[in-house]
């Protein structure tokens, strides 16, 4: 099988404070932009909420207080840059940012092509932390309280260079999100996150934060037979650590290449696409071996229920 070559780059970001500027955090992401195109990469994964500190972990009322953290246009004059440098480079790149669309606010990242026009949109879907501010406890997780479910759906698209699709954080830890790509032949799954390491909200040791975040995306890139190229936010945050371990995994479900720090760092992989057509001709031939009629329940049943049919 001939060999059909990709070259992505994820742009890993340190820390954002509540005082960095919007033009101050774009100047970084572009700065990351232009060193992956200096590596002659084509595509570059930024995190999710890349514009922003990652504000869910605070209790806020007031509404403009909360809109601050949120885009209205994309792009905005702000953003406008990046864009820019897209299309002048010929980089396209997946941006994650707090959306404010219609009153309604989602945690969305879209997908820009390297012609500089917008691809396309996906809103995240799992949820976690919180709807409810819980008293005593220094740090929040409200994305519940600040993010609708995302009503997109997880679509792939055709680029001229692949057929590539999206992942914001929590969503990585879920099969029905790469496997909803995967049965759209999704060759490159790009995926943002802010992953906190510095507290834990149920009984789990904080260790384990890498090894889940590792683990699933080494099992949805082999179980879908894509690329994933996921970009965190990480470093000290406002005083709160967040992993590193941005990182590029093959459709093998091995990690070709991972940051070396928690700051802004770009790393990049030139990755065979035919790895996929590989794995999806053969072992994982969706078509040949799946058995749709015996998986009925992962759409009919929300949460476990006992065999006898107890809660
Ligand atoms: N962050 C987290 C994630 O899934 C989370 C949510 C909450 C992780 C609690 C660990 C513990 O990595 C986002 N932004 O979804």
């Amino acid at each position: 099988m001939s060999a059909r070559k990709l070259h992505l780059a994820v742009a890993q970001m340190g820390p954002v404070q509540r005082s960095d500027s919007r033009q101050r955090v774009v100047a970084r992401l572009l700065e990351m932009l232009r060193e992956a195109h200096s590596r002659g990469a084509t595509w570059v994964t930024f995190p999710e909420l890349a514009l922003t500190t990652f504000f869910p972990r605070w209790s806020m009322e007031d509404p403009a207080e909360v809109h601050a953290f949120f885009e209205t246009e994309m792009p905005g004059p702000l953003t406008q840059p990046l864009f820019d440098a897209a299309r002048a480079l010929g980089v396209g790149f997946y941006l994650g940012y707090a959306e404010l669309a219609g009153g309604v606010q989602y945690n969305t990242s879209i997908l820009v092509g390297r012609d500089g026009g917008i691809v396309g949109k996906y809103r995240k879907i799992h949820i976690p932390g919180e709807a409810a501010t819980r008293e005593g406890q220094a740090v929040q997780h409200l994305e519940k309280k600040y993010f609708e479910v995302g009503d997109l759906g997880f679509p792939v698209w055709q680029t001229p260079d692949a057929a590539i699709g999206m992942c914001i954080c929590n969503d990585r830890r879920w099969p029905e999100t790469y496997r909803v790509m995967g049965l759209q032949r999704v060759e490159v799954v790009m995926v943002g996150y802010n992953t906190p390491s510095g507290y834990t909200q149920w009984d789990e040791p904080l260790h384990l934060r890498m090894h889940h975040h590792l683990l699933s995306l080494q099992a949805g890139a082999y179980q879908n037979a894509c690329w994933v190229a996921a970009a965190g936010k990480a470093g000290v945050e406002e005083g709160n650590p967040m992993i590193g371990g941005s990182c590029i995994v093959a459709p093998t479900g091995e990690v070709m290449v991972r940051t070396f720090s928690e700051d802004d760092e770009v790393i990049n992989f030139v990755c065979d696409l035919s790895a996929s057509e590989n794995y999806r001709a053969n072992i994982f031939n969706f078509a040949a071996h799946r058995r749709p009629e015996h998986y009925g329940m992962i759409v009919s049943r929300k949460g476990a229920q006992a065999p006898d049919g107890g809660a």
